[in-house]
């Protein structure tokens, strides 16, 4: 009795242990568990449910027969590639600005893909991780060239502005006229449509928004000639996808997918030449396009999803000069979003 106590100290220790360990490992698999789950329950979907905007020319719009095209469509589209490798196997569901964040916390879209700028209080707010910055843009004004004679913001005082609810815009707005000591009508709207009939029969002098939105609605005007862009840039807008906290795996995904894209174009891979690319024996292409190391089934993918993804999709390049470079109806040029080894500020960190 005496000697068999510390051996039945010693064995409810083991089992303490045993049981701490296995409540520890439950813990562990628990939380990979969590990680996994939105690539999971898209795969058993069989569809990426994608959230993009209600149409804006360049970003993502849907024509009569309901196709989907875009710059953040083709993101959605690429996410695909990468899961499936098959581009169709998206669901675009359109979102305004007021509702996009709450869709997403609730869980309606597994990403969000949508014009959005990055801030801390969209992350906090609402619990959610933007992946990185898709498109650098900025807040800047239109307006008929036939009502003012303006050249700068700073002769705005006084106007009329037609802006969109829930937006940074609508806050950059209250900003700058405060620090600037200007007066402004602020003529609000949920969904944009009407925004754009508003500033169009003239109910507001002035349409303020992200840069590459204004060319977006300009382009679709009856005359967009007689709209003028300000050369004013009042805000920083770095535009990004946004998922919900609490599952790093799928963040990585999407966070990768983007930096696969700029790496692509960075190493001169691109849709017409992966193929080549998939013969390459230079190191660093070997490893984007997976003849080299075992990146995709670090995220739960094949090793070719950068490889599908540039086939289908394209590389960054090929997106921004599709949808919105000076080749397409938007003609912006690359400016900021151009590779940082161009004059951009688009740097990716390296796959290896
Ligand atoms: N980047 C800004 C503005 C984004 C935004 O929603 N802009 C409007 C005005 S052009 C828009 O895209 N609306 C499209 C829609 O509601 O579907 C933000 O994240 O708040």
């Amino acid at each position: 009795m005496i000697r068999s106590k510390p051996v039945l100290f010693k064995s409810s220790l083991l089992a303490t242990l045993a049981s701490g360990c296995l409540a520890a490992a439950a813990v562990l698999a628990g939380a990979a568990g969590a990680q996994a789950q939105t690539l999971n329950t898209i795969k058993d979907r069989g569809q990426l449910v994608c959230g993009v905007s209600t149409g804006l020319t360049g970003f993502s719009i849907s024509d009569d027969k309901g196709s989907w095209s875009g710059f953040d469509v083709d993101f959605c589209r690429a996410l695909a590639a990468a899961i499936f490798n098959d581009t169709s196997k998206v669901k675009f569901v359109p979102l305004n600005a007021s509702e996009r964040f709450n869709e997403l916390k609730a869980g309606k879209i597994d990403v969000l893909s949508r014009n959005s700028t990055w801030t801390m209080s969209r992350e906090t707010e609402f619990g959610l991780n933007f992946t990185g910055v898709t498109y650098y843009d900025g807040q800047g004004f239109m307006l008929h060239k036939t009502t003012r004679s303006v050249e700068s913001a700073l002769d705005l005082g006084g106007a009329k502005i037609c802006v969109q609810a829930g937006t940074t815009t609508q806050t950059n707005l209250a900003d700058y006229f405060r620090a600037n000591n200007l007066k402004y009508e602020e003529v609000k709207f949920t969904v944009l449509a009407d925004l754009v009939k508003a500033y169009e029969s003239g109910q507001c002098d002035v349409f303020t928004s992200d840069v590459s939105q204004l060319h977006s609605e300009r382009a679709n005007f009856a005359k967009p000639a007689d709209h003028v862009i300000l050369p004013d840039v009042i805000s920083k807008e770095p535009l990004g996808p946004v998922v919900r906290q609490g599952d790093d795996g799928w963040l990585e995904i999407v966070k990768w997918t983007h930096f696969a894209m700029l790496n692509a174009e960075e190493l001169g891979v691109a849709s017409k030449n992966i193929d080549q690319a998939l013969q390459s024996a230079k190191p660093d292409v070997k490893r984007l396009v997976g003849t080299d190391g075992n990146s995709g089934e670090q995220i739960g993918l094949t090793n070719d999803w950068a490889a599908r993804i540039i086939r289908l999709v394209g590389n960054y390049g090929e997106v921004y000069d599709r949808n919105l470079g000076v080749g397409s109806k938007l003609g912006i040029p690359r400016g900021l979003n151009q590779l940082w080894n161009a004059g951009g500020i688009q740097y990716a960190p390296p796959i290896r």
